[in-house]
């Protein structure tokens, strides 16, 4: 049982990795007080430059693929048979997804003020739910371009997530799939609480488009 733990606690302390904030302190700018004030790979690239931004993105997608990937064999490495402790595997393994996510929005290193969890949360659904993974982030591109604003096409990604994995899932309330619909519910709705802000400039006509650096500080 506590093998099965340890996959999970692992998977946050390697998600709340501020890799944002830790590339802009290298860079002698506070993510927190530039730009939008968020330290995702968007602010990274607008504040830092483009090839700062892929670097971040890079890093936080990496930082929810490998806890994923390496749950279920660590969980058994440490005892075997560690990972159906919890029931099916993919328990130990969409826990490992949630807790990477949530380190990333909630960090403990920087007082549990972190980032809204498009670039993370993207790589864990790629190892979780690689299918609809991949129309997600294919709509992010999209939309991004089709918009520019990259907002957009964040919350567009997250709603083509849930309802990709709802209709492909053969029953996405079902014993087997349940663990995982519900990480991708919750995750995208705390993605859209997290984009409150772009949300309302949005709305307002005055979110900014990729490419204009005129940001309101937030
Ligand atoms: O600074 O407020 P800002 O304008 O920076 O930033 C808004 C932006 C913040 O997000 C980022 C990360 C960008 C990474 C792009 C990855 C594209 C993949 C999309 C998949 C979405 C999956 C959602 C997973 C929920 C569980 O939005």
């Amino acid at each position: 049982f506590v093998a099965a733990l340890v996959p999970i606690v692992v998977a946050y302390l390697i998600g709340a990795l501020p890799f944002g904030y830790l590339v802009g302190r290298a860079r002698g700018v506070n993510l927190f007080h530039a730009g939008s004030g968020n330290i995702g790979a968007t602010n990274a690239a607008r504040v830092l430059g483009r090839s700062f931004g892929v670097l971040v993105f890079v890093l936080d997608f990496l930082k929810g693929v490998a806890p994923v990937a390496a749950a279920v064999p660590l969980a058994n490495a440490l005892d075997a048979g560690a990972a159906t402790a919890f029931g099916a595997p993919d328990v130990v393994r969409v826990g490992a997804a949630a807790l990477a996510f949530l380190g990333h929005l909630f960090p403990v290193y920087l007082g549990f003020r972190g980032g809204k969890g498009v670039a993370t949360g993207a790589g864990t659904v790629f190892v979780l739910v690689p299918i609809s993974a991949a129309l997600s982030i294919l709509t992010w591109v999209v939309v991004l371009f089709a918009s520019r604003f990259v907002s957009l096409a964040s919350l567009a990604a997250g709603t083509v997530l849930v309802v990709a994995h709802l209709v492909s899932a053969p029953a996405p309330l079902g014993e087997n799939a349940l663990p995982s619909t519900l990480y991708l519910v919750i995750g995208t709705a705390l993605v859209f609480v997290k984009h409150r802000a772009n949300a309302k400039r949005l709305l307002a006509g005055t979110e900014n488009a990729v490419g204009e650096f005129s940001m309101r500080q937030t």
